[in-house]
């Protein structure tokens, strides 16, 4: 079976299949005969993970070599997914491993699908995180990403009768294959206690001490040219076992330090705002801050020895605000520590630190009590106020103090202490100067920057759009994959017939391989044909699910009027999860599920309109989703996404939005052509004026005949005859103060979804549309975003070609 691949595919296919079984038995320690599915997955992940460790183990070597500049990404989240296949992808070995598994008969598809999925991570921030992970490797940039080690990651989520159930995600119940445990690496975090002076230096004893243990995933770039470690810590007791205790017959006791340590790194902080855990939270922060910390100075004193060449070596960079307390204790560290005076350790350290903010809404602007953190980090807060102090005193005309409204500002404090402070799109850039940061802005002028976000090519086209990739690389040759711009190389073929049927087929393949998978997995059938229409993403009022299901439901009663008419067939997908404390985000879920319920059981019109809500959205998901949909929804209200990242996944892989001027979306606009995006809803300055309109929401109703009739069904239980107020609170909320402005954007959505079904009416000019969508969307490449922060934030240079 080896002679249908390329030589060298062959013998890699070989020696793969020889590192299969090696690893089976010396590792796994199974013979072939009794290896289960997950037992080979461990075999090849191992095999692939040998071949990484050696294009890591020789990146960090040429970075020591050329004393280069490193960069250190701080992230709490890390929304990796599935590694096996983007490794095998990189590397270039998908089709030897396929030979080899073949050959050992089992399927390449059903091994990679057995990996869990790492969710590291809540969402787009966590997933913006891995994407830069993947792009750092193949740019060759010498970097680490530092983060938790997250027992549980984000919550598996289920229906029950429509409603979302949480359980715990166990993704460490299996062995983990593709990290290096670190037990020589571990280092001591302290918290609370007191601060004490010494013979003029200020002497920090916490009163309680956790270890630190390193985990080290590499990852690689593509081509496999390059890896770096993705270190996550894993919190332990210092001294794990209270022997005293024990031996006092107190078992329980005994065990206690261990499990209080261990609570630290045991689930993922959801974004949510209850005050439960709010201490926790802030001891993930310290603990992950100060042991990534420890070690960016540890590596930095191997090969240098001189502290204020700091800046020249180190970039470190705030994936928000929540490592923030990075600025504080790297003034710790080299003040208390290393006896620099203290404005000088300020400037260095501001020398190395960069913040990304990703929110402007209020309620996720993370700020602490002054009591609770002086009680964890009691020296911290002392350098804060001094840091405070001076800044004040330097800026008389006071842009804003870190202390506000009672609490320690985090975003100011992170503003404070870097040298640049990024966006993560064009209008979002411009929105924090106007607003959140604008008494800052007015001081530093040249502080805020913007670098919109991008994402990676290999898992978000290649990899998980295999049609898509095999007719682009037939068409422009494979060069897009490492230089995503030259997408634009299509260009010419969009007025080739023939190209444009292609491209068609392809998208047609991939809707029914999504439908085959939908009608095994979840019993639902539908037509390939019918417009695949996606809204996949966390659930928030802000990103306006329920304004997509209110849309839905005018349409379904107007099909109901009207049954003859010639209605597009349409299918809505959504995806996403609550956070566990935010009720109408979870009655939002409900309404849909009870939505879908009643439509794809309606005999007439569920040929034309059905709606599915997949549970447990996640990374893996998204990739099956994308490739096969033709609609996406990006319709969150003006000012309020910062960015977003799936609209830039859909519109590369020949989705066409239908969406608001926020974020990104502005970008992919302006990129792909306005005629080629669905535009609807007002600006973000609109959103602002009309909110002070009073009754603006009545106003709307009585302006849309539709809208009050798709509320109406809310308010007389058609989707809840068991309960038929279920959904008043949804209604009145939409019909009351709704500061999302659902109401008020309902007619123009409506109306722009009605274009959409006209367009999609004619096939070869939505393919060519969507055609050129992919052409256009070289520019969201996270590579493209990478360069940016070196260039322009980091000061950093690649090490490979
Ligand atoms: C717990 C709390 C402090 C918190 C935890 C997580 C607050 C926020 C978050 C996560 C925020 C997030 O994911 N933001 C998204 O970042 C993406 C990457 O920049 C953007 O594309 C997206 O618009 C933004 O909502």
């Amino acid at each position: 079976t080896l002679h249908a691949v390329p030589a060298g595919d062959a013998i890699d296919a070989t020696a793969l299949k020889a590192d299969v079984l090696k690893h089976l038995t010396f590792t796994i320690g199974r013979a072939p005969e009794d290896a289960a599915l997950g037992d080979w997955r461990m075999a090849l992940s191992f095999a692939v993970r040998d071949r990484i460790t050696e294009s890591w183990l020789a990146s960090e070597r040429a970075a020591r070599e050329a004393g280069a500049k490193r960069v250190y990404y701080l992230s709490l989240e890390f929304l990796i997914g599935r590694l096996l296949e983007d490794a095998l992808v990189n590397l270039g070995l998908a089709e030897a491993a396929e030979v080899a598994l073949r050959d050992l008969g089992l399927a390449l598809g059903e091994v990679v699908a057995d990996e869990p999925d790492a969710a590291l991570g809540n969402g787009g921030l966590g997933r913006l995180a891995a994407c830069f992970m993947e792009s750092l490797a193949t740019i060759g940039c010498p970097a680490i990403g530092y983060g938790i080690r997250y027992e549980h990651g984000l919550f598996r989520q289920q229906f029950e009768h429509g409603r979302q159930v949480e359980l715990p995600e166990l993704w460490l119940e299996q062995q983990h294959p593709w990290e290096f445990e670190r037990p020589g690496s571990r280092l001591r975090v302290g918290f609370g206690g007191h601060v004490h002076q010494v013979e003029g230096r200020t002497i920090w004893h916490p009163a309680e001490e956790v270890e630190a243990e390193a985990f080290d995933t590499p990852i690689v770039g593509w081509e496999g040219q390059w890896a770096n470690p993705l270190r996550l810590w894993s919190a332990r007791a210092v001294y794990p076992f209270d022997l005293n205790r024990f031996n006092h017959g107190d078992f329980r006791g005994a065990a206690e330090p261990e499990a209080l340590a261990r609570t630290i790194s045991r689930v993922l902080y959801p974004d949510d705002t209850t005050d439960e855990g709010k201490a926790l939270r802030l001891k993930q922060e310290y603990f992950f801050v100060a042991a990534s910390l420890a070690d960016i100075l540890c590596r930095f004193e191997r090969d240098f020895d001189d502290l204020a060449l700091l800046p020249e070596k180190v970039a470190i960079q705030l994936n928000d605000t929540h490592p923030a307390v990075a600025g504080p204790e790297l003034v710790r560290l080299l003040h208390d520590e290393r006896g620099v005076e203290f404005s000088r350790a300020v400037e260095i350290a501001r020398g190395c630190l960069s913040y990304t903010n990703h929110t402007l809404l209020p309620e996720a602007l993370e700020s602490w009590s002054e009591g609770l953190f002086g009680h964890l980090l009691p020296r911290h807060l002392e350098i804060i106020e001094r840091i405070d102090a001076e800044h004040y005193g330097a800026h008389p005309d006071r842009p804003g103090s870190i202390f506000e409204h009672g609490e320690i500002q985090m975003g100011t404090l992170s503003f404070v202490m870097a040298h640049k402070v990024n966006g993560v799109s064009a209008l979002h850039t411009e929105l924090m100067k106007e607003t959140v940061f604008e008494g800052l802005h007015q001081v530093h002028p040249d502080r805020i920057v913007n670098q919109t976000n991008g994402v990676t090519p290999r898992r978000w086209l290649k990899s998980c759009n295999a049609a898509l990739s095999d007719l682009i690389t037939e068409t422009i040759g494979a060069g897009w994959v490492r230089d995503l711009s030259q997408l634009e190389r299509l260009e010419p073929h969009l007025g080739d017939g023939a190209f444009i049927n292609r491209y068609a087929a392809a998208k047609r393949a991939n809707k029914a391989v999504f439908s085959n998978w939908l009608a095994g997995d979840y019993g639902l059938k539908v037509d390939p044909d019918a417009m695949f229409d996606a809204q996949i993403k966390r659930i928030h009022e802000y990103k306006r699910q329920h304004l997509n299901i209110l849309q839905t439901i005018a349409a379904w009663q107007a099909i109901h009027d009207d049954p003859q008419a010639d209605w597009t067939p349409r299918l809505k997908i959504f995806g996403g999860k609550a956070a566990p404390g935010y009720h109408f985000a979870k009655d939002i879920i409900r309404l849909i599920n009870d939505v879908a319920a009643r439509l794809n059981a309606d005999p007439v019109t569920s040929k034309y309109l059905q709606v599915i809500f997949l549970p447990n959205y996640n990374v893996s998901l998204a990739e099956r989703i994308i490739p096969a949909s033709d609609l996406s929804e990006q319709i969150s209200t003006a000012g309020k996404e910062a960015s977003g990242t799936g609209n830039m996944k859909f519109a590369l892989n020949g989705a066409l939005t239908i969406g608001t001027l926020d974020g990104a979306n502005v970008e992919i606009r302006e990129q792909v052509g306005p005629e080629n995006f669905f535009l609807f809803g007002m600006t973000a300055a609109e959103v602002t004026a009309r909110r002070a309109v009073p009754d603006h929401a009545r106003r709307a109703i009585e302006g849309s005949a539709p809208l009050a009739r798709a509320l109406g069904a809310l308010r007389d239980g058609t989707f809840s005859p068991d309960e038929p107020g279920r959904y008043h609170g949804i209604a009145d909320n939409i019909a009351g103060g709704d500061h999302f402005l659902v109401a008020s954007d309902f007619a123009a959505y409506h109306a722009a979804q009605t274009d959409v079904s006209r367009a999609y009416g004619d096939r070869e000019t939505w393919a060519r549309m969507a055609a050129r969508n992919t052409a256009r969307s070289g520019w969201f490449s996270s590579d493209r975003t990478i360069r940016g922060y070196m260039g322009e934030i980091w000061g950093a240079a690649p090490l490979i070609d």
